[in-house]
């Protein structure tokens, strides 16, 4: 079956694009885009690459050789995905090395997922553009876990440590159709070589189901059968040829495949922020319905159906509602803490951060009422919130906790930085340098010393046991700030 394309991405050259006007038409809008000039100076594009533009595979053997990788074989699949195993990166440099000589006889492997930041945090490879710094997923497991598991082993923690990642393949390799993590929105740079990407608008994806809704399309340049996929025929296609240097924007539920049409090497993150935190909440409400569905049949004899369920939806999707509550919780404290701290020195001295703290926490607060109805948070439940420590029973311990600490100077950080770029002197044109964020760091530096000295002292004294709660302590912080409202 013919694969129908009806656009080309739209390809901007990110120096003329205003942080304004990217949040506007693409992240709020939810719509692709391909933007230049975001990689200058990255010490990746130097190290990674050599002079006549092909992947530096010395380089990685020589510096990060014995790390160990999930690699994927791209020709075979294994249930939804290509089957991977694990090795090292010089046992994946040799493998690439060996297939360039003998040109051929070589299975087709793609090092994927490769927590490169969380390894090797003194190397800095490259810096996130300004664009896709709004990344509450990223902040958040830089303090804590998304799922605590109590038999987590070491393999498990790098796994779940961050979205924050390497992908390494020679020409042919490829990824099979799928949208991302968490509805997440993500990001992806070439660092070298080329990949084709072929894009599928959320209101279509419905049409890439079997009839029951259970599979989906794998390949779609495959023999797709018409009969077990009846809709895939009616599907159009956006795509777009990503060159060195380039960088992609991939929006929350656009399902996507996509190609290396050289030897590649990018860099990318998933994240999500106010703009597609709704989407993470549906995402998990319709996993957890198929959980409950799956087991509906052991309902009557389970002791506890409900905790079944959710750690079924752990296992399969990454986060539970307890995980999801917990992490909007206590990102909601953190960007309220400093809303405070705001509010205390005279909002005028940074109305820009204040008003990005106020957006997260008006999308914060529409999810949390949204939670309200769903079965697991109502009263009779609730008791699973406080075994799973989910519940914020004290403030005044959550504020003495490290991690928090550590996520509210993050969300202090952030918000400085993305408010100083947005300044008539750093917007459009300039992607935002050192300069700027060792602007917003100095300005900043204030507001630590008052988050260090205050927040363990300050007689903050309140509960939340469920969204209900979470959704009127945040109505009662924000109410003041109703001059961002327009
Ligand atoms: O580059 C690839 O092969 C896949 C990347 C991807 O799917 C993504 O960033 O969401």
């Amino acid at each position: 079956m013919v694969v129908k394309i009806v656009g080309e991405i739209e390809r901007l050259d990110a120096k003329q694009l205003s942080y304004h006007d990217f949040v506007e038409n693409y992240m709020k809008r939810n719509q692709p885009v391909l933007l230049t000039g975001l990689m200058d100076g990255w010490q990746a594009c130097k190290d990674w690459v050599k002079p006549n533009g092909e992947p530096n595979l010395a380089f990685f053997s020589t510096h990060f050789g014995k790390s160990k990788v999930q690699v994927a074989d791209c020709g075979t699949r294994e249930f939804t995905d290509q089957k991977r195993k694990e090795m090292s990166v010089s046992e994946f440099i040799g493998h690439w090395e060996r297939l360039l000589e003998q040109d051929g006889n070589e299975s087709l492997l793609y090092l994927k997922d490769w927590h490169f930041v969380k390894e090797y945090p003194t190397y800095v490879a490259y810096a996130t553009p300004h664009f896709f710094l709004d990344d509450w997923l990223n902040m958040y497991l830089d303090s804590y876990h998304m799922h605590e598991d109590t038999n987590s082993d070491a393999s498990y923690e790098l796994n779940c440590s961050d979205y924050r990642f390497v992908y390494m393949g020679c020409k042919g390799t490829w990824t099979p159709l799928h949208a991302d993590v968490f509805r997440s929105y993500s990001w992806s740079a070439n660092v070298c070589g080329k990949k084709v990407w072929h894009f599928l608008s959320p209101l279509q994806s419905h049409l890439i189901f079997d009839r029951n809704l259970k599979n989906s399309v794998y390949d779609i340049f495959d023999d797709v059968s018409d009969t077990q996929f009846p809709g895939f025929r009616k599907t159009v296609w956006m795509r777009c040829t990503q060159e060195k240097n380039e960088v992609i924007f991939v929006p929350s539920g656009w399902y996507h495949q996509v190609h290396n049409l050289e030897d590649t090497i990018s860099i990318n993150h998933n994240w999500f922020n106010a703009h597609n935190l709704f989407w993470v909440w549906s995402l998990l409400v319709k996993d957890y319905n198929e959980a409950k569905e799956y087991i509906e049949d052991i309902r009557d004899i389970c002791d506890d159906f409900e905790g079944l369920c959710q750690r079924n939806l752990a296992a399969n999707t990454g986060m539970n509602f307890p995980d999801f509550f917990t992490f909007i919780g206590r990102f909601a404290i953190a960007n309220m803490n400093q809303l405070h701290q705001l509010e205390d020195k005279g909002l005028c001295i940074n109305l820009a951060k204040a008003r990005h703290l106020y957006c997260n926490l008006l999308s914060i607060h529409k999810v949390a009422e949204e939670m309200k109805s769903a079965v697991f948070f109502k009263a009779e439940h609730s008791h699973e919130l406080t075994k799973n420590e989910s519940a914020f029973q004290d403030i005044k311990s959550l504020f003495r906790e490290p991690k928090f600490h550590e996520l509210c100077m993050s969300v202090n950080r952030i918000y400085g930085t993305l408010a100083t770029s947005a300044r008539p002197d750093n917007e459009m044109g300039k992607v935002l340098g050192c300069s700027a964020e060792k602007l917003a760091e100095k300005e900043s530096r204030k507001d630590l010393d008052i988050i260090s000295d205050q927040n363990c002292n300050k007689d903050v004294s309140f509960s939340i046991w469920g969204p209900e709660d979470l959704a009127r302590v945040i109505d009662c912080t924000i109410r003041n700030f109703k001059i961002f409202s327009s």
